[in-house]
């Protein structure tokens, strides 16, 4: 059952970093100036630093730890359809970030194309501090802006016998040189169930650090679930289908012995190849313990009570 943190509305001042407490004092004031305009603020045409509308940052999602360093979080990616190494952000900007279109199809009311602008003028957008545990074992907190995914399904009208979101990423031939790669099976497709995809935490991201999201992050836009290990949050996305078929993921599909559908967070379930006990803290030498749901049960553990038959973990 779902138990709601009774200190969810209190950022303590020994986890806020010098950074965290200017960014939200920044955030704040301009909310302050422009919340009563938010519903019907424009989205810019071009991507630029400055181009995010000021949204309230909601505290009722509590990282526990200090925000990453941005310049940490930007220039130490994965995104493979970039090449397979961690240094990937230079590459990645030549990816054109408008005009974008999002599909929304399958077993919906409103099989919808939505121009990027469009949609987020009918979503209510928020910056939440998440956790990104990624399965190699290091981890990051981002002060994400987006909405959620909840927000985006109420648009279309899923239908009742929708089962499961797939999730489609960018291949862009000669913009994306792992693409290349023919081994991979392109493009990047990542999936969850309708239950998960109405859990509060599923978030559509299209900023980070009070600006529009850079693409080697996954902008324009990318999915993000806090408690599944950080290959679930598929980059630049496409196209999102509601199908009542499990999707077969792009890791899955590589090594499904390693990277299985579900993929939720567990440092008791250690990976084939190491140990999921504890992460290394972007831009530190700590490390910390990784937690079951990578901290998140109170909100997702519920979602599991009927699945222990399912390999939840890997
Ligand atoms: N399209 C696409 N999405 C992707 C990936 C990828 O290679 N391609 N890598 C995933 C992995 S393994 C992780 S850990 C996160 C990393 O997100 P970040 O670079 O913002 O930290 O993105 C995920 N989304
Ligand atoms: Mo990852």
């Amino acid at each position: 059952m779902l138990i709601r943190n009774p200190r969810g509305w209190e950022l303590p001042e020994r986890e806020a970093t010098p950074e965290a407490l200017v960014l939200g004092r920044r955030t704040v004031l301009k909310a302050a100036a422009g919340i009563a305009a938010a519903g019907s603020l424009a989205w810019p045409e071009a991507a630029g630093a400055a181009d995010l509308p000021a949204v309230m940052r909601n505290p009722r999602y509590r990282p526990e730890r200090d925000i990453t360093a941005e310049r940490e979080a930007t220039t130490y990616n994965n995104y493979y359809e970039f090449g397979s190494q961690k240094t990937i952000s230079q590459a990645a900007q030549r990816l054109p970030l408008r005009p974008w279109t999002l599909r929304v199809d399958g077993m919906v009311d409103q099989p919808r194309d939505f121009a990027l602008e469009d949609l987020l003028r009918q979503v209510q957008l928020e910056e939440r501090l998440y956790r990104l545990r990624c399965v190699e074992a290091w981890s990051m907190v981002v002060p994400w802006t987006g909405f959620m995914l909840s927000d985006l399904l109420k648009l279309v009208g899923p239908q009742g016998s929708a089962k499961y979101v797939r999730f489609e990423t960018a291949a862009i031939q000669g913009v994306m040189p792992g693409l290349r790669q023919s081994w991979y099976p392109w493009p990047y497709i990542e999936g969850c169930t309708i239950e998960e995809a109405a859990n509060e935490l599923s978030f559509m991201v299209v900023g980070a650090y009070g600006k529009p999201l850079p693409p080697q992050n996954g902008g324009p836009i990318r999915f993000h679930q806090p408690w599944k290990y950080g290959f679930k949050a598929g980059k630049s996305l496409v196209r999102m289908t509601l199908t009542d078929q499990r999707p077969k993921t792009f890791w899955e599909q590589i090594q499904p012995a390693e990277y299985g559908f579900w993929a939720n967070v567990n440092p008791e379930v250690p990976h084939p190849r190491w140990s999921q006990a504890s992460e290394r803290v972007l831009g530190s030498r700590e490390r910390v313990p990784t937690r079951l749901f990578n901290g998140y049960g109170e909100f997702v553990a519920n979602l599991y009570t009927g699945l222990q038959r399912e390999r939840l973990w890997t």
